[in-house]
C-alpha cells in the first residue's frame, strides 16, 4: 500500500521534476510543450491506472508511454512483463553473439590456415655466401686477403643477393702449421687478417647494409701451441688445473685421424698419448670437461657480445669420444685390408656420438640468449647419410642447429640427372623433422668448385632448381662466376687448395686480388691467370652472365611465395624435374628444368591442380631458351631444350571449397 502511494504521489509530481526532464532533452522547449506533456500524462494515467488499485501487466494501444516523467516510466520498466521481456531480449542478443562468437571460431579452427607471412628470420630469407678469406681479397697488398678487403666487397655480395656472410677462420693460429684450424687464440684476430678494430668495421659495415655475418667455430681442437695445451702437457698432476682439457691416455686405442695417422701422439713431456683426430698439431678438446665447456662458451659469448649473427660450427661430429676408449671395428663398407686408413674401420667410437647433440642444444640455449633483438644462428656441418644430419636439427625435444649442412650435391658431377637430383631434394624435403628448415650447400672449401663439377648449362639448370625450392642456398665465393679449380699442380700445394684459389675480380695483376696501391708481396697463393677471360667486373657487363643470371634467381627467390610458399612436386620423370610453389592469395609459380641432353615437351596443366592454363613467363636459364622473360605462355605444352629451365607464374585464382 505504501508503494502504490509513493506512486501516485509520483505521477501527481511537481513540475520542479518535469522541467528537469526537459532541461535534460531540450533547454529551448516552450511552456505549452511542457503542459501537454503534463496534460497527457495525467489523461494516460488516470485512464488507464487511477481506477484501479494495481495496473494492468500491458499498456493500452497507442502511445501509452509518451510524455511519461521518467519515475513513471522506471516503475513500469520494473514491471514483470517488461522485466521478462528485457531479459529475453538481452538472453537473445547475447545467444546471438554466442552464436556468432562460435561460428568464427570454428570457421577460424576447420578453414586451412593462412600463416603469418613473415615468419620467416633473416637466415630462413637470405642466401649464405661464404668467404675464404686469405683467398678473397687483400687490401694492404701483403699477399694475404683481409677482413678490410672482404669490407671493400660487401657490395659485390649483396649485389648478387646474398646477405649473409660466412667468413672463414679469423682466429689468431699458428702459422709454422699454416693452417687457419690450428687456432692459438679464440678471442684475437689473426694479425695477417686484420685486428679487432677491422672485424668491428667490418661487423658494422655489415649490419648496415641489413646484412649478416657468421663467424666459424671450431670445437673439436686446437693448436698445439695453444696455452691450454701447453698447460695441459706439463704433467698429469691434480694440481695441474688443465690436466684433463685435453684426452690423454697411457694405452692407445687403435683409432685412426682423418690422415690416416695414429688418432694418439706421444708428449714426452707428459709422458701419455694425446688424442688427435686430425693433425698431430692439433689436439682433440676434452668436451667432456665443465672447465672446457665453459671455456668455449666464453668464446661464443665473447663474439655475441660483439654482435656476430652466429656461428658455423666446424668439424662438429668429432667433439665427442667413446668414454671408454673401446677400439673402433672394420666397416662393413669396405674392402680395404689396410689397418692403418681411416675408412678401413665403422668410426661409431669417434664420430657422431650422441653427446654431439647435446652440446649442439646447450650452444642453441646460449645463442637463444642473445636473440632479443636479431635471431642468432648455429650452422654445423655433418658427415653422413640423412639419418645422421636429421638429428643436428634436434634431438629428444631440445633444439640443435638451425642449419644442419646439406651436402649431398657436393660430390655430384655432370651424371646427376633428373631421378638424381629429385632423390635428393624430396628426400631432404620429406625428412626434414616438423619446423626446420632446409638447406642447399652450393659450393664449399673442401669440395671441388663448382665450375669444375659441372658445365655452364648444367650449372644454370641446377642453380634454378636449388634456389627456388624451400631452404636456404650457401654459396661459395667465386660460385658466381663459375670459377674453377685453380691449376696449381706444378707447386707444391695441398689439392685442397686448388678450391681456395684468389678471387678473380678483373683482367689486372693477380685478378684484382690485391686492392692496395702498391703490393709488397705476392699473393699467398700463385694466381693461375684465368681471371684473364673469367672475372666479376666482365662478368657484371654481359646480361647473360651467370652472375646476372644468379641475383635474378635470388631476386626471384625473394618473393613471398617462394620465401613461405608449399613445395610440390609437378612432372618428375627421367628426363624432367618441375615443381610448383603456391602460397594462398599470391602468385604461383612451377619451375621446369630439363636434366636430360634432348628437347622435351610436356603438358603441364593436368599435372597439378593449382597450374592455370595461361602463365607467364618469369625467368629462364639464358636466351637458348625459346620462351622469354613476361611473354604468355600456355603450360598445356611447354618444349624445353637439353638443361634448359624456366619458370612461369600465374596469378592466384581462388579455388571453390
Ligand atoms: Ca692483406
Ligand atoms: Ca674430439
Amino acid at each position: 500500500m505504501e508503494k502504490r502511494i509513493r506512486r501516485a504521489n509520483g505521477s501527481q509530481g511537481d513540475g520542479l521534476d518535469k522541467m528537469s526532464i526537459y532541461s535534460g532533452r531540450s533547454s529551448t522547449r516552450s511552456k505549452p510543450d511542457a503542459d501537454t506533456f503534463e496534460k497527457e500524462e495525467q489523461s494516460t494515467y488516470d485512464d488507464n491506472y487511477g481506477a484501479v488499485e494495481e495496473p494492468p501487466e500491458t499498456p493500452a494501444l497507442g502511445s501509452p508511454f509518451r510524455g511519461m516523467e521518467k519515475e513513471e516510466l522506471l516503475r513500469h520498466s520494473s514491471k514483470p512483463f517488461w522485466w521478462r521481456l528485457r531479459v529475453m531480449c538481452i538472453s537473445v542478443v547475447l545467444l546471438g553473439w554466442l552464436a556468432l562468437l562460435i561460428t568464427v571460431v570454428a570457421l577460424v579452427l576447420i578453414y586451412p590456415r593462412c600463416r603469418d607471412q613473415d615468419m620467416r628470420s633473416w637466415w630462413q630469407n637470405e642466401t649464405i655466401y661464404r668467404v675464404y678469406v686469405p683467398s678473397f681479397s687483400d687490401s694492404d697488398g701483403d699477399g694475404i686477403g683481409d677482413l678490410k678487403g672482404v669490407e671493400s666487397h660487401l657490395d659485390h655480395i649483396r649485389n648478387i643477393g646474398a646477405h649473409t656472410v660466412s667468413l672463414s677462420p679469423i682466429y689468431k693460429f699458428d702459422h709454422d702449421v699454416d693452417s687457419d684450424f690450428n687456432i692459438i687464440d679464440h678471442m684475437t684476430i689473426e694479425k695477417s687478417y686484420g685486428n679487432m678494430s677491422d672485424f668491428e668495421s667490418l661487423l658494422k659495415a655489415v649490419h648496415e647494409r641489413g646484412m649478416h655475418l657468421v663467424l666459424d667455430f671450431i670445437p673439436n681442437h686446437t693448436s698445439d701451441k695453444h696455452q691450454w695445451f701447453i698447460n695441459s702437457s706439463t704433467s698429469s698432476d691434480r694440481d695441474n688445473d688443465y690436466r684433463n682439457f685435453y684426452l690423454w691416455t697411457d694405452i692407445p686405442t687403435n683409432w685412426r685421424s682423418v690422415y690416416d695417422n695414429s688418432s694418439w701422439t706421444n708428449s714426452s713431456q707428459r709422458n701419455q698419448n694425446y688424442l688427435h683426430q686430425f693433425l698431430p698439431s692439433q689436439p682433440d678438446l676434452n668436451l667432456r670437461s665443465s672447465q672446457v665447456q665453459e671455456k668455449l662458451e666464453d668464446i661464443l659469448r665473447f663474439w655475441l657480445s660483439k654482435g656476430v649473427d652466429g656461428f658455423y660450427i666446424r668439424n662438429s661430429g668429432y667433439m665427442f669420444e667413446d668414454y671408454d676408449l673401446r677400439d673402433e671395428k672394420k666397416s662393413g663398407d669396405t674392402n680395404s685390408t689396410d689397418t692403418t686408413e681411416y675408412s678401413y674401420y665403422d668410426h661409431i667410437m669417434t664420430y657422431g656420438l650422441p653427446e654431439v647433440y647435446d652440446m649442439l642444444s646447450r650452444w642453441r640455449t646460449l645463442v637463444e640468449e642473445y636473440s632479443n633483438t636479431t635471431e642468432r644462428i648455429l650452422m654445423a656441418d655433418v658427415r653422413g647419410g640423412l639419418d645422421k644430419v636429421m638429428p643436428y636439427y634436434g634431438h629428444y625435444d631440445r633444439d640443435g642447429v638451425h642449419i644442419a649442412l646439406n651436402e649431398v650435391f657436393l660430390p655430384e658431377h655432370d651424371i646427376c640427372g633428373a631421378p638424381c637430383v629429385r632423390k635428393y631434394i624430396t628426400d631432404w624435403l620429406s625428412q626434414l623433422p616438423d619446423h626446420q628448415w632446409a638447406n642447399w650447400v652450393i659450393g664449399a672449401d673442401d669440395s671441388d668448385r663448382l665450375g669444375s663439377r659441372f658445365n655452364e648449362s648444367y650449372i644454370r639448370a641446377f642453380l634454378m632448381t636449388v634456389l627456388l625450392v624451400p631452404g636456404t642456398p650457401i654459396i661459395y665465393y667465386g660460385d658466381e662466376i663459375l670459377m674453377t679449380n685453380t691449376d696449381i699442380s706444378s707447386e707444391p700445394w695441398e689439392r685442397e687448395q686448388s678450391m681456395r684459389g684468389l678471387m678473380q675480380w678483373e683482367n689486372t695483376t693477380d685478378g684484382g686480388f690485391c686492392s692496395a696501391g702498391s703490393c709488397t708481396k705476392p699473393p699467398w697463393l700463385p694466381s693461375d691467370g684465368k681471371f684473364r677471360t673469367n672475372n666479376v667486373k666482365d662478368n657484371i657487363k654481359s646480361a647473360e652472365s651467370v652472375i646476372n643470371y644468379l641475383r635474378n634467381l635470388t631476386t626471384l627467390r625473394r618473393e613471398l611465395t617462394f620465401l613461405v610458399g608449399e613445395f610440390t612436386t609437378a612432372i618428375t620423370d627421367d628426363s624432367i624435374f618441375s615443381y610448383v610453389r603456391e602460397f594462398d592469395g599470391l602468385t604461383g609459380y612451377l619451375v621446369i628444368i630439363n636434366f636430360s641432353h634432348e628437347e622435351q615437351t610436356r603438358d603441364y596443366y593436368t599435372s597439378h591442380g593449382s597450374i592455370e592454363k595461361a602463365a607467364t613467363v618469369e625467368l629462364t636459364t639464358g636466351n637458348d631458351v625459346s620462351y622469354y622473360p613476361e611473354d604468355d605462355i600456355d603450360t598445356r605444352s611447354i618444349t624445353l631444350g637439353g638443361y634448359q629451365g624456366i619458370v612461369v607464374s600465374w596469378d592466384y585464382v581462388a579455388k571453390e571449397l
